[in-house]
């Protein structure tokens, strides 16, 4: 028996750039898609674990046929919570699973669905979480940023902000929102 998730969902791969003369469309690509709880354990087993991925990649699971891209209609009016991991200490991988798991079972935003998918940032000056969203509409947004801490054990406020997709080719884009 397969359990059906709510969606179909797809996981896109950014490979780092060996030069750079490769654009960002030349790095995204889809890797595979599933839409049971079963597809989704075997490619979860079968894939590299965070801690295993090279700098300046990204893994991206975005919803049914949302590309991972600002430029999407579904992102464009969006934005995303943003978290930075620093130090050692926190468990990547727990913490990614955890994510895909309130993202895929839907237990962050239950009624009308706000999240259009989760991305993991490789990167020197800290990994990073981010949770992409259709809207910008605050209080929604705000109950959102709850469960997004909670899943990410975050217990402190500060850490988490929320960044408008409209100010992403911004040099100094401040967050609109911090949890
Ligand atoms: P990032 O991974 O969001 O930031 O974007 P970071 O590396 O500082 O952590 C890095 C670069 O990738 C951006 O400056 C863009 O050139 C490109 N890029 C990233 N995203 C998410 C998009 C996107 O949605 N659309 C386009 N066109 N380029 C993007």
């Amino acid at each position: 028996v397969k359990h059906p998730l709510n969606s179909k969902w797809t996981l896109w791969y950014t490979k780092p750039a060996v030069d750079k003369s490769e654009s960002w469309s030349d790095l995204l690509r889809p890797v595979t898609t599933f839409e049971t709880v079963e597809e989704f354990w075997a490619i979860v087993q079968n894939i590299p674990e965070p801690h295993e991925l090279p700098l300046k990649s990204d893994y991206h699971v975005f919803r049914g046929d949302i590309r991972p891209e600002w430029e999407d209609e579904a992102n464009a009016k969006g934005g995303k919570w943003s978290f930075q991991l620093r130090g050692k200490g926190s468990d990547i991988d727990e913490l990614w699973l955890r994510t895909l798991l309130a993202v895929i079972g839907e237990t962050i935003d239950e009624e009308d669905s706000q999240i259009n998918g989760v991305v993991l940032s490789i990167r020197k000056g800290g990994n990073k979480f981010a949770l992409w969203t259709r809207s910008e509409d605050e209080q929604a947004l705000r109950n959102i940023g709850a469960k997004f801490k909670q899943v990410l054990k975050l217990t402190e406020d500060g850490h988490l902000e929320f960044f408008p997709h409209s100010s992403a080719n911004e040099r100094h884009a401040q967050p609109t929102i911090v949890l």
